[in-house]
């Protein structure tokens, strides 16, 4: 059986989903800090906190799980905000999975994130191997659990599997406390045909991803053999990148012709600036055969078929 922490967020909620799909509703145990979304497939849910190891235990020992996706994390701006829990559910949240995995021999993926990159990370074409010097507390935790993962991977053989993941784009889920959610944003005020205020320059280019491919990406991971997996820490992965500015202009070409975006920077601003531009995933490529399969247009097309439109009803008097 799966368990899936952090089952209600961006990922989660779509990872389940595509689980269930794949092995049955009864194969996937859910488990986040909430009872399980209505909209979610329905399907075995647990309310409770990563911290928790006894309650993660118990979950484990009496459900059967041999493979556990790890997602329950606070994001970058949420954990800039509230930096000891970032730090406590991340790292801690983490480290209990992990002892859990080597106590069972449970097969494990856990996510992380382009935020491990800092200021001194060459900027284009990010390398698989580079310096790492996060500046947020989000990439901080991120940096040291991939290297928790790589440690419980050559000392422990347990056998735990992650990817770097670029800015994430979903229509299923509202924006969770990331950097990147401006572009979700932007997506859905253009659907409504609503202004929108960007918390970023229109000059900020970030890697991005739908989120079809990011969990085509993870399952190909898990499925790979790990003989042929040569990055144990975690995974560069990257579809395309877009800067603020040209996605509005895109989304004035494709969704609203007058489209209106101002900019406003925030302390979101601060963390962008930290991030790549473009990202170098011929590692993914070349051991487990990773490759996109939505450009920015194929994204467009799907996020606008499913978002809410503006309202299109003549307006009853
Ligand atoms: C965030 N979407 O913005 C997440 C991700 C690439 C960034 O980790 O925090």
């Amino acid at each position: 059986t799966i368990l899936v922490t952090g089952a209600n967020g961006q990922i989660g909620s779509e990872l389940v989903d595509m689980l269930r799909q794949r092995h049955g509703l009864e194969a996937v145990v859910g488990l986040d800090l909430h009872p399980a979304h209505e909209s979610s497939a329905p399907g075995p849910h647990v309310t409770a906190d990563v911290r928790d190891k006894a309650a993660l235990h118990e979950v484990i020992a009496t459900r059967d799980i041999d493979t556990v996706y790890h997602l329950a994390s606070l994001l970058s701006a949420t954990g800039e905000q509230h930096p000891d829990r970032a730090w406590d559910v991340n790292m801690n949240g983490l480290k209990h999975i992990l002892d859990l995995a080597r106590e069972h021999s449970l097969k494990l993926f856990w996510p992380s994130s382009i935020a491990v990159f800092g200021p001194s990370t060459p900027r284009h074409d990010t390398p698989q191997e580079t310096v790492l010097n996060p500046t947020t507390m989000y990439g901080i935790t991120k940096r040291s659990g991939e290297l928790l993962c790589r440690y419980y991977h050559q000392r422990h053989g347990v056998d735990v599997r992650s990817l770097r993941y670029p800015g994430l784009i979903s229509h299923q889920t509202e924006p969770g406390g990331g950097t990147t959610d401006y572009a979700i944003d932007m997506y859905r005020a253009a659907a409504r045909g609503t202004a929108y205020t960007c918390y970023l320059r229109p000059d900020t280019r970030l890697p991005m991803m739908y989120m079809p491919d990011a969990i085509r990406a993870t399952l190909r991971l898990m499925e790979a053999e790990p003989g042929a997996l040569s990055v144990r820490d975690s995974y560069n992965l990257t579809a395309f990148s877009f800067s603020a500015g040209e996605l509005a202009a895109h989304l004035r070409e494709h969704a609203a012709e007058g489209f209106a975006v101002s900019y406003d920077p925030d302390d979101r601003q601060s963390i962008a600036d930290n991030w790549p531009a473009t990202i170098d995933d011929r590692a993914a490529r070349a051991d487990w055969a990773w490759q996109p399969e939505y450009d920015l247009d194929a994204m467009t097309a799907d996020m606008l078929a499913h978002l809410p439109k503006a309202n299109t009803q003549p307006q009853h008097a």
